[in-house]
């Protein structure tokens, strides 16, 4: 037994230290190879998922110019984000009253179809610049002593509201002034007919009853989506809209 000790003791002295420190140290930098690898791993999934997050949420892009959302979720007090529409596309219907170009030639169309069967449309309200939407958000919240999660049930904050886009309008009755943003204006002519027809000059009524935005119900507001622009800009609020219904 001594013997073999002092033998394997002898063949370990005589083994040169690089050789015998040399297996350890290859196990050992397998190891922390192997722990690198994995922690480069981990942190390459991290930044992925978590960096990778506002790209994909990009896809909700309502802006129709590659733009992206002002917040996460593209969502503010249940409204969409949208851009302002440029300078260049809006047209003047009225003094002070301008929309897109192509709501301009549907809203042309559509109100000369009205008139033909006796129904006398009005442009209440058209394109709102941001700037003026935040005066409309904010100043009237102040005046009715409203918190924003009340005003925003009737007004979209800056940003926010399809009126920035040139494609929403708001429309009245000539013959019913006195139902001009009312609920009311469901029970007039203009409304009736525009149930009837203002899809075929591509106008959608942009807050229905129970309207997944929570927004309350506007008949009045109608938007125009007749062109791919126009439709890109409402793609998120029609998804929505379908996955709403086809939840119910
Ligand atoms: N009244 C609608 C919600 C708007 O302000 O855009
Ligand atoms: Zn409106």
């Amino acid at each position: 037994m001594a013997r073999a000790g002092n033998a394997r003791r002898k063949n370990d002295d005589e083994i040169p230290l690089a050789m015998r420190i040399s297996p350890r140290i290859r196990a050992q930098s397998r190891f922390f190879i192997f722990i690198l690898v994995l922690i480069i791993f981990l942190v390459s999934i991290s930044f992925v998922f978590f960096l990778g997050a506002p790209f994909w949420d990009s896809k909700l892009d309502i802006s129709g110019k590659g733009g992206g959302l002002s917040s996460g979720t593209g969502q503010l007090l249940g409204h969409l984000s949208y851009s302002e529409a440029a300078e260049a596309d809006l047209v003047t219907v009225y003094p002070g009253l301008r929309v897109h170009r192509d709501t301009s030639s549907a809203l042309s169309l559509m109100s000369s179809a009205a008139l033909r069967d006796g129904v006398d449309l009005v442009l209440l309200s058209g394109f709102r610049s941001i700037a003026l939407q935040k005066e409309i958000f904010y100043e009237n919240k102040s005046i009715r002593n409203q918190i924003a999660i009340e005003r925003a049930r009737v007004s979209a904050p800056p940003g926010y509201s399809e009126h920035s886009t040139g494609y929403a309008i708001d429309l009245g009755d000539a013959n019913r002034r006195d139902t001009d943003f009312e609920v009311s204006f469901e029970t007039t002519k203009a409304f009736r007919w525009l149930q009837k027809n203002a899809a075929k000059y591509h106008f959608v009524l942009s807050f229905p009853k129970g309207n997944f935005q929570k927004v309350s119900y506007e008949p009045w507001h109608w938007r125009f989506e007749g062109t791919v622009d126009a439709l890109r800009k409402f793609e998120v609020a029609n998804e929505r809209r379908r996955v709403k219904e086809n939840s119910n």
